[in-house]
């Protein structure tokens, strides 16, 4: 059923612990670690699991966290639980940022330091030369900063593995298509040009995190090394592949990345229960196809996605296309939550027909102009 696709095939890593999919964040609480189990039982029911080198996912330690994160916020995350957490003295849980967002759940450190240890395995596949592509659908993380939780985000794997990666490449690039704006990281690296940072996402200065405007270029060392792309709501396929095209072509060749980390982020596809966009699962997954194109080693990792049948169809999709396989629209008819996906059961439904698109081809046109302006500065 499933075939060898037309482009190359690369060493692809799969990195996964179902552990981190037994979490929950609270019962009204819109991030869904389960969708990462609909996700894998798709995976290997479409017989993926063949075409990989899989890897079961350890903790990453406190001195791997602490290559990026404060001691004084690991020490507090490592030591809170829900029990302690009422009894923790005044204001120390707004230091910390905790609340509705970020909640202390029942072994939420345990949960962290695994999706955190995921994309450090990955990132140690592409330094080794194991792995051209290395995957890892439980990072993408990006709001998390240096001494707090942010936007569902504890600890920032994609920082972590950044850092990582910095040891032997130059320069690597970020590509964030999440429908937030991917922050944690942008500041991170936001001094540096050996990493460009880019999202893609919706702003509006409320729409969370708040931040992300075409202004935001990067200072010092990294002046015109971070990138954004604001987005209005509804941007259909056409109008966003093309965006991205048009901007990660010029972008790559200009600043000739080493290596390359791409944030999924599924709540940018239509139907989302948190995003406002209408991108159908084919068109998000041609920008990991396009990025792919490159040849250059990638580390992928997930992110938001709120409406898990539809998370599950996208990372399933494109760990199809990064390990260079065409699967068959209808899904696998053994697999063992073959009712969430119900009546099409389909692996692309329709999504992309809910909101009305408020990007203009005039407002597109501009934004992608501005973006190659931006881009021009990198040939000196
Ligand atoms: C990467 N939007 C993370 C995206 C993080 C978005 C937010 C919620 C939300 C939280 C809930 C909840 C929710 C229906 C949606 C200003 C606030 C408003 C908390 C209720 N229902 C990623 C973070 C964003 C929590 N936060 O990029 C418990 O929506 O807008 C905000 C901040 C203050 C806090 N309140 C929301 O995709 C993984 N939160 C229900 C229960
Ligand atoms: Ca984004
Ligand atoms: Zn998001």
């Amino acid at each position: 059923k499933i075939e060898f696709g037309t482009d190359y095939s690369p060493d692809v890593s799969y990195h996964f612990n179902s552990k981190v999919s037994e979490f929950h964040y609270g019962v009204r609480h819109p991030m869904k670690p389960f969708r990462l189990m609909l996700t894998d039982h798709l995976v290997s029911g479409y017989g993926l699991h063949n075409y990989m080198d899989l890897y079961e996912t350890r903790a990453a330690s406190r001195e791997e966290l602490l290559e990026f994160h404060s001691k004084d916020y690991i020490d507090f995350l490592s030591k809170v639980t829900p029990d302690t957490v009422s009894k923790l003295p005044r204001g120390s849980l707004e230091k910390f940022n905790i609340g509705d967002d970020c909640p202390i759940f029942q072994g939420f450190y345990d949960y962290s330091v695994l999706y955190a240890g995921a994309s450090l395995d990955a990132s140690r596949k592409l330094l080794n030369g194991q792995s051209e592509i290395a995957i890892n659908w439980s990072g993408g993380l990006h709001h998390a900063k240096k001494s707090s939780p942010s936007g569902f985000c504890y600890v920032n794997d994609i920082v972590l593995s950044i850092i990582n990666l910095l040891r032997f490449h130059p320069r690597v690039l970020y590509i964030d298509i999440d429908i937030h704006h991917g922050d944690g990281v942008q500041e991170a690296f936001y001094t540096t040009d050996r990493v460009f940072t880019v999202s893609f996402h919706k702003y509006n200065g409320e729409f969370f995190p708040g931040t992300g405007n075409f202004d935001e270029l990067g200072c010092s060392e990294g002046k015109h090394f971070a990138l954004n792309v604001p987005l209005e709501d509804g941007i259909d396929d056409d109008s966003y592949i093309n965006l991205f095209k048009g901007v990660m072509d010029p972008l790559i060749t200009s600043y000739k990345p080493t290596v390359i980390i791409q944030q999924c982020g599924a709540d940018s596809l239509g139907h989302d229960r948190l995003g406002c966009f209408n991108l159908n699962i084919k068109a998000h997954g041609e920008c990991v196809k396009f990025i792919k194109s490159f040849g250059i080693p990638m580390l992928v990792v997930g992110g938001g996605g709120y409406t898990p049948r539809n998370v599950s169809r996208l990372w399933t999709y494109e760990t199809g296309i990064l390990s260079g396989m065409i699967l068959p629209e209808s899904l696998p008819e053994d697999s063992p939550f073959r009712e969430w996906f119900g009546p099409d059961y389909s692996l692309y439904p329709t999504l992309g027909d809910l909101y009305e698109n408020k990007n203009s081809k005039k407002f597109l046109e501009n934004v992608r102009i501005r973006c190659l302006e931006r881009i021009r500065y990198l040939q000196g």
